[in-house]
């Protein structure tokens, strides 16, 4: 499944799929605070791109909810991957909302300083993390949009979403049509 939303002749699109797969400059991780690995989609990243990434996450010391690092992709076909913390819900009034944006926000400048033009997302926090993706989509969304119109560097995002339901959130908060 597929969705586009065209931004100042650039694209953001929803695909459903595996993140691991995507063959853009940079993958976003869903990280936790030690940045060294863990379920999700952390797991998956870290098997499909082996272990000269974690050797890299090793050196980076952490990251706090809200930021993100990078490392270079090592066995993936995205050359980068740059881990980002979101926040673990607890309440939503809690800065949780806040936390997510500044993950998305940091992620893309990271992409800006390193040159990059296409990053591919997935839903930071809406798993293990517990954010209900009702609330976190338009964040994500939002974060994404504000960030692309005023960096036209960067060319592509795409958020990976990993089942059905999911993308089906994304795509309303969207308000665009699938495309198979
Ligand atoms: N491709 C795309 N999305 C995926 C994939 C994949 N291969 N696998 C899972 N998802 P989560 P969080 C989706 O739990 O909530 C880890 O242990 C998943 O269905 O991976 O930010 C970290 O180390 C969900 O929609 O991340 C942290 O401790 C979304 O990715 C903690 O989990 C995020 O789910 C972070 O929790």
């Amino acid at each position: 499944m597929y969705a586009v939303f065209p931004i100042d002749g650039r694209r953001l699109e929803l695909v459903q799929g595996d993140i691991t797969r995507q063959e853009v400059d940079a993958i976003v991780n869903a990280a936790n605070p030690s940045l060294l690995g863990g379920g999700g989609v952390d797991g998956a990243i870290h098997r499909a791109g082996g272990p000269e990434i974690l050797a890299e996450c090793r050196q980076l010391g952490g990251c706090p909810p809200g930021e993100a690092r990078i490392t270079t992709g090592g066995r993936l076909k995205a050359r980068y991957v740059i881990h980002a913390v979101g926040p673990v819900y607890y309440d939503g009034k809690s800065g949780e909302p806040e936390t997510l944006a500044n993950a998305y926000r940091r992620s893309l400048e990271l992409a800006s300083e390193h040159r990059l033009h296409t990053v591919a997302f997935p839903s930071i926090s809406t798993g293990a993390y517990g954010y209900p993706v009702e609330q976190a989509a338009p964040i994500a969304l939002h974060t994404v949009i504000d960030y692309m119109r005023t960096h036209p560097e960067i060319e592509l995002v795409r958020f990976v979403l990993y089942d059905t339901p999911t993308f089906e959130v994304y795509r309303r908060a969207l308000g665009v049509q699938a495309e198979t």
